[in-house]
């Protein structure tokens, strides 16, 4: 479906979150992502304000908050999500037991499946992992709620690669109604009727990466010659001596460009 336009993918998937983030896509004219992993609810919310009209989804690690509280923080984050217009994904990165992950995702302080649009998981546990997230969204909300499964990781030396990436997708299968994607590297094949959503991390314009392993390739590769459909950028947007206004708006466009060149 790469070379397809966002509209028409919004048109013709039956998921009723894939639906909402391509038309959120295509009328902001935005495949970007913030990842915002800032450690105050006060630095956290003024960075997703400032970078709201740039993206379609905001990404949180929301366990790196050191002053968290469900009123504090997820409250004024879905007073944003309203005003601005962007869905909330919150990359938990599960990977545990069924029965587990199912309270992980709906219970404790953070009760993720109230506020979160999307989340991610880890294949290693096997399909269980999909049938006890998707047993939480739907005890604990009416709101549609999607999973993406972490197909590959940008990290050097990973080890989700070959045989890994092939059975992780084959538990995507298990459930085409939640699983709506992947967080992987490139567009992953699709069998008949398949439109998976491709979130790609490891994006920086400016950077080859970080001190601790993170590889970063540019926004025309991953998008344009790797075929993804959202890049999620971090300290790129933010990072230190950064303005979020400006790098917001050149991400966005460098995003939109390589899209529109895509699917000519
Ligand atoms: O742009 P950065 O390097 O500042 O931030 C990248 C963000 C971080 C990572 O936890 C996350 O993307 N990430 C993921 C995700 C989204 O699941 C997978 C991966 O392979 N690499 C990666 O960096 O918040």
């Amino acid at each position: 479906m790469s070379s397809m336009s966002y509209a028409e993918r919004a048109t013709k998937t039956s998921n009723p979150l894939v639906k909402k983030l391509f038309t959120i896509m295509e009328e902001k004219k935005t495949n970007l992502c913030a990842s915002v992993d800032v450690r105050t609810t006060k630095e956290f919310l003024e960075l997703i304000e400032k970078l709201a009209p740039f993206i379609c989804v905001v990404k949180t690690h929301i366990d790196i908050l050191d002053d968290f509280t469900y009123d504090g923080t997820i409250l004024p984050l879905l007073e944003l999500k309203k005003k601005h217009n962007f869905l909330i994904f919150e990359d938990r990165k599960f990977a545990d037991i069924g029965n587990t992950v199912k309270l992980q995702y709906s219970a404790g302080v953070y009760k993720i499946s109230t506020w979160a649009d999307i989340t991610n998981a880890h294949g290693v546990t096997g399909p269980g992992i999909v049938a006890g997230l998707k047993a939480a969204a739907e005890e604990t909300t009416t709101e549609p709620r999607g999973l993406l499964m972490l197909a590959q990781l940008s990290s050097k030396g990973s080890i989700a690669t070959g045989e890994y990436t092939k059975q992780t997708i084959d538990i995507a299968r298990t459930d085409k109604s939640f699983v709506v994607g992947f967080i992987a590297q490139h567009k992953v094949e699709e069998q008949e009727g398949e439109d998976w959503v491709v979130m790609t991390p490891g994006v920086g314009l400016d950077d080859k990466g970080d001190a601790l392993g993170q590889q970063y390739r540019t926004v025309s590769e991953v998008v344009g010659k790797e075929g993804c459909d959202i890049i999620i950028v971090g300290r790129g947007l933010f990072g230190k001596g950064r303005d979020p206004l400006v790098e917001g708006k050149r991400y966005q466009e460098a995003g939109w460009n390589s899209y529109l060149n895509r699917i000519q």
